[in-house]
């Protein structure tokens, strides 16, 4: 490290690294899309390196930092790290690069790394002693990986907060309430709890149920942290929405994410294992962090329907315009999407709601950062991964505006309403179960049943398929993943298969999350969306490198 006072410390990361954490796999790794995602046996010492990157940015921000250790809704063998950035964004883009530098160097050149991290950010206050909070989901490796991390950040000289089993929006949520000085929230589960359910009851009033909703829900926790936290929800909502759940299977049981959650549902387009066949009941899943939720229902005739992230997306910019025209308040909402949003989603929003959309690549990273180009920006993916973010000038509006007396009474209601759904949103990143009590808000003030939330536009059939390669890097794409570049003449063939299907979309990306192609396509039915689905991923096994057989249509 730089100067003598760190010779200690070097000493330290260094005996630690050696000792405890040495470097066991040879092959690189790379911070995609959600940090790094992998089988949990070969990342303890990815995670003591990204204990020591914490203590790293705490400094250089001088903010507090957060370390989530999570693989999402991969299956429970897997897990995962992501750092978390002082407003609880995501890690910014230009230290990514740094962290897979972190992760992929040898044991004896780690010292070397930390050195240029701290030269070329030039952090001189390499003795102070930075917060940083950190969190794991139920996976039987996190306990132990967690160690790695706190040892890395003891090791660098900071404290770690732990935080111990916690959603990956809990965390978010407390990075952001330590560094605005609780201005956001209290810092505690206990505080996020409060935060939620008392403007969720706030705004509910004294009628749990109005016209055709009622207030019961089944609920998927995908035997996992979602399934364990909604039970604090459940006691903090005191009978103002009931929340059955199901898939609340122990940790360990092998079961986390499998045949259930959001991810399942949303995939395989099919109701979870736990669940009972009511028939038009609603249900909702969320995945094994409990940041993305997803809605179905079976109707009289067993057929299911989902409702995901595009519907969640719909229903929340929807309701939001109207009631920001109800304040007569002028702030400029807009829509997020990506790429995989269903084209009648697009369309419905734009020329029905008459909202506008930006569309921009997969990853939370990129909605959030465009969402806060508006007012009030809502965003999500269409697995179910989103939220709403308002500007600090808005909130101001808002509240300054609810303070005047120069509003009419339903222009105060609106406004008043308003500023209390913001605490039911958190805003940090998506986050399932606060997403689930906004929705249900809005259900409930539209009085509406799932079949007529459904109503409001009817889905083109869509499917995904991925194709296995040798190297996913050989597809590069642009104009936000909607066409890709190489391999060289993919992209005219994939336009000449589209040609052929009326109302015919579809796309290829590499996955930023496994070593895969990912196909999407829709069209007017579901037996040409398949046939268009199976030939683009034909012709990406055939130009990509494909390894296997190329992918069939699941039943
Ligand atoms: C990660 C992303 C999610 C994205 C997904 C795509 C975050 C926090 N999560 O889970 O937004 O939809 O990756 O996975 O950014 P893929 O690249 O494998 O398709
Ligand atoms: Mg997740």
């Amino acid at each position: 490290m730089a100067n003598n006072d760190n010779k200690l410390r070097c000493r330290t990361v260094y005996a630690f690294a050696r000792e405890m954490y040495p470097k066991t796999v040879k092959c690189d790794i790379s911070y995609g899309t959600a940090g790094f995602r992998t089988r949990a046996t070969d990342l303890e010492y990815v995670m003591y390196r990204m204990g020591l990157l914490a203590v790293l940015r705490a400094r250089f921000k001088k903010a507090v930092i957060g370390v989530m250790i999570t693989a999402s809704h991969n299956p429970e063998p897997d897990n995962g790290v992501k750092l978390v950035d002082p407003m609880g964004e995501m890690l910014e883009q230009s230290w990514e690069k740094w962290a897979t530098k972190l992760a992929n160097v040898t044991d004896d050149k780690l010292e070397n790394v930390i050195n240029d991290i701290i030269k070329l950010h030039d952090i001189q206050n390499m003795n102070d002693r930075p917060e940083i909070v950190v969190g794991k989901d139920t996976r039987p490796s996190s306990p132990s990986l967690s160690k790695a991390v706190i040892d890395g950040i003891l090791a660098m000289g900071g404290k770690p907060i732990d935080y111990g089993i916690v959603t990956t929006p809990q965390l978010h949520y407390f990075v952001a309430c330590k560094n605005t000085h609780r201005a956001y929230g209290e810092p505690t589960e206990e505080g996020y709890y409060r935060k939620l359910t008392d403007a969720f009851k706030k705004v509910r009033g004294d009628n749990f149920n109005n016209g055709n909703y009622t207030n019961r829900i089944l609920y998927d926790g995908a035997n996992g942290v979602g399934a364990k936290k909604i039970k604090f929800f459940k006691e903090g909502l005191a009978g103002s929405l009931i929340i059955d759940m199901y898939n609340d299977e122990i940790i360990g049981s092998g079961k986390l994410n499998y045949l259930c959650g959001a991810d399942f549902v949303k995939s395989q387009q099919k109701f979870p294992t736990g669940l009972p066949q009511i028939p038009n009941t609603r249900c909702c899943s969320v995945d094994g962090d409990a940041d993305r939720l997803i809605y179905y229902y079976l109707d009289e005739n067993q057929k299911f329907h989902l409702l995901d992230g595009d519907r969640i997306a719909t229903l929340i910019a929807g309701f939001f315009k109207e009631v920001l025209e109800k304040t007569g308040i002028r702030l400029n909402l807009g829509l997020v999407q990506t790429a995989y949003a269903n084209g009648a989603s697009t369309t419905y929003i734009t020329k029905e709601l008459k909202i506008p959309v930006a569309c921009v690549p997969t990853g939370v990273k990129w909605l959030h950062h465009k969402a806060l180009e508006y007012d009030v920006g809502v965003y999500f993916e269409a697995n179910g991964h989103g939220t709403v973010v308002f500007k600090n000038e808005a909130k101001e509006k808002l509240r300054n505006a609810f303070q005047t007396n120069n509003l009419t009474r339903e222009q105060k209601d609106a406004t008043s309403r308003l500023i209390h759904i913001i605490d039911i949103i958190n805003e940090t990143v998506g986050d399932a179960i606060a997403d689930l009590l906004l929705v249900e808000t809005i259900l409930h003030a539209k009085g509406w049943d799932v079949r007529q939330w459904e109503e409001t536009y009817t889905d083109l059939p869509n499917r995904l398929l991925k194709v296995s390669v040798q190297d996913r890097t050989v597809i590069t794409t642009t104009d936000a993943e909607r066409k890709c570049v190489t391999p060289k003449g993919l992209q005219e063939e994939i336009d000449n298969i589209v040609a052929k299907y009326p109302k015919g979309r579809s796309f290829v990306r590499p996955s930023g999350t496994e070593d895969v192609i990912r196909i999407y396509a829709e069209a007017v039915t579901r037996r040409e969306c398949d046939k268009l689905a199976a030939e683009v991923a034909g012709k990406v096994h055939e130009l990509a490198g494909g390894t296997g057989n190329p992918p069939e249509i699941p039943n």
